[in-house]
């Protein structure tokens, strides 16, 4: 096993594996921005490394940086988390030539599974349904046109190496394509520099379900079941849980199946993520159809762990060090739901819009069921800098229901002030009774209306009582009380912003 980790990352997955490393007796090393000299990680860790200016660009995305820095600490391995360098092929290669372990799968895998044309022809070969559309770039605006004529419209273009909601178009005309086409194309190498479009048959409403899957060095694979991350806005997801609420056990085999076949023909190893479109078929049970696979692990991943009870960060650590996966595929038992709620410094009151700041109230929930995952405590900031994720609340339950309840009393127990924060939106939510059905499906938030709800106080007026819970809620934990608190000498709160954690450790 390694005896020290360099994690290139930071924030709450930062912390994360910080603690995945203490648990297997490893020393961490974390590398910081300018932003970041007081951050939880830096805190947490055995070594820090300073990296540079703030922006990403000139740090955590520097990958001579993060190498030097691998190098002056002597770790034997890096973690690089999600986003940042997580699927950069050149940075796996770059850890590869110094000797160092990229915690994750091969640079191959990530290449192949980075473009749409390559992983939609592997999840062909693998006998996995992919939505109907080209497996080949198109050459030009003639092909598009014949292309989608065959799959029939609207149809979806897509940027081959585009990822989330980048590089999508829905196309409803063959006018739409023939003014679209070129325009896609140059924005697909503006942003990914790379032009390669494909078009896919447009699914009008479908969820989002997405299976977990481990890999290790001797080709074994399993799957550790689905996450139902439906409940999106703009790409972006709020909240994720495990098992889906689509009761269809036939279906969850098969899927979960469809994933292990997927990750053994791209010879992968480490922690993926196999995601599918997910649609009621005409003839009863559900029709999935493969739509890409994450090489790194996600930021939902702790709804998986609380119903499976393994450590996956742990275990892609243990991966790397070349350790056989602990159990097979029939040792793998589910047990109880799990939620997961996102909690950015967002206003949910004015467009989602980023709110960062620092935290000059800031109580985390607990209690049974609850697990929080944050990088941060009270007097943090969140830089404007990054992605403005304050924390994760997951909540586990033996079965859905008292997940929600228990979600609901952890974030009614959650106090941040200082900055607004998306918990009204998972206040209404929860409490909205199609998400307490469970039928979910990607446009589930614009469906329900669930935004100008709360921004008027008055969509149905079944939700008005919820939405004055929420705002109520809102005004509470987003005013700072230092009087209260100083007087009680629990903390000095805000008195001292440049020596925030003055209390931590006595
Ligand atoms: C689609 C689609 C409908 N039809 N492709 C959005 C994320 C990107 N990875 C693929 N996305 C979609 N692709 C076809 N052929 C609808 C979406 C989509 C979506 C997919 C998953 C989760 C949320 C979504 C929200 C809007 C659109």
């Amino acid at each position: 096993m390694f005896k020290k980790i360099l994690i290139a990352n930071r924030g709450e997955i930062a912390v994360r594996i910080i603690r995945a490393c203490r648990d297997l007796g490893i020393s961490p090393v974390v590398v910081f921005s300018e932003a970041d000299r007081e951050a939880l990680h830096v805190r947490l860790c055995d070594e820090a490394h300073f990296i540079g200016p703030s922006p990403s660009l000139e740090s955590y995305l520097v990958i001579e940086k993060i190498i030097d820095a691998a190098r002056k600490s002597g770790a034997e391995a890096i973690h690089p988390g999600y986003g940042f360098l997580s699927e950069s092929e050149p940075f796996a290669q770059a850890c590869e030539d110094s000797k160092l372990v990229f915690i994750g799968p091969s640079a191959a895998s990530m290449k192949l599974m980075g473009s749409k044309i390559t992983s939609r022809a592997a999840a062909q070969k693998a006998g996995v349904p992919i939505v109907p559309g080209t497996t080949r770039s198109l050459r030009s605006r003639e092909d598009a046109l014949t292309a989608a004529a065959e799959i029939g419209y609207p149809v979806m273009l897509k940027a081959s190496a585009g990822g989330g909601g980048k590089g999508l178009r829905l196309v409803s005309s063959e006018e739409e394509l023939t003014s679209l086409y070129e325009t896609a194309g140059s924005e697909a190498r503006a942003s990914f520099n790379d032009s390669t479009l494909l078009i896919e048959k447009y699914l009008m409403k479908p969820r989002h379900i997405e299976i977990q899957v481990l890999g290790d060095l001797k080709g074994n694979v399993i799957h550790l079941g689905e996450r139902e991350c439906s409940i999106q806005r703009r790409h972006q997801k709020l909240v994720e849980e495990s098992p889906s609420p689509l009761e269809d056990v036939e279906f969850r085999r098969t899927i979960g199946e469809a994933a292990v076949a997927v990750a053994k023909t791209a010879h992968y190893h480490n922690a993926g993520t196999v995601e599918f479109m997910v649609e009621p078929a005409a003839t009863g049970g559900h029709s999935f159809y493969f739509l890409e696979m994450n090489t790194r692990i996600q930021v939902e991943h702790p709804v998986t762990e609380m119903v499976t009870g393994i450590d996956l960060v742990a275990e892609q650590i243990r991966i790397a060090a070349g350790s056989k996966l602990g159990c097979r595929q029939e040792e793998i038992r589910s047990r109880g739901a799990a939620i997961e709620c996102r909690i950015y410094a967002e206003d949910p009151y004015n467009h989602f819009f980023p709110s960062p700041g620092t935290l000059t109230t800031y109580v985390e929930p607990s209690g049974p069921g609850i697990r929080t995952d944050s990088g941060v405590g009270s007097g943090s900031t969140i830089p404007v800098e990054y992605d403005p994720l304050i924390s994760k609340v997951i909540a586990y339950g033996e079965n859905r229901q008292q997940a929600i309840l228990r979600m609901k009393r952890a974030l009614g127990e959650y106090k941040i002030g200082g900055v607004r924060t998306t918990i009204p939106f998972f206040q209404v939510l929860l409490s909205h009774p199609a998400f307490i059905e469970g039928s979910l499906d990607t446009h589930f938030i614009d469906e329900h209306q669930l935004i100008e709800g709360l921004k008027e106080g008055s969509c149905k007026s079944d939700t008005v009582p919820l939405i004055a819970a929420a705002l109520e809620h809102f005004y509470e934990t987003r005013k700072p009380k230092p009087r209260l608190y100083s007087k009680r000498g629990l903390w000095r709160n805000s008195q001292h912003p440049s020596d925030p954690f003055h209390k931590w450790g006595d």
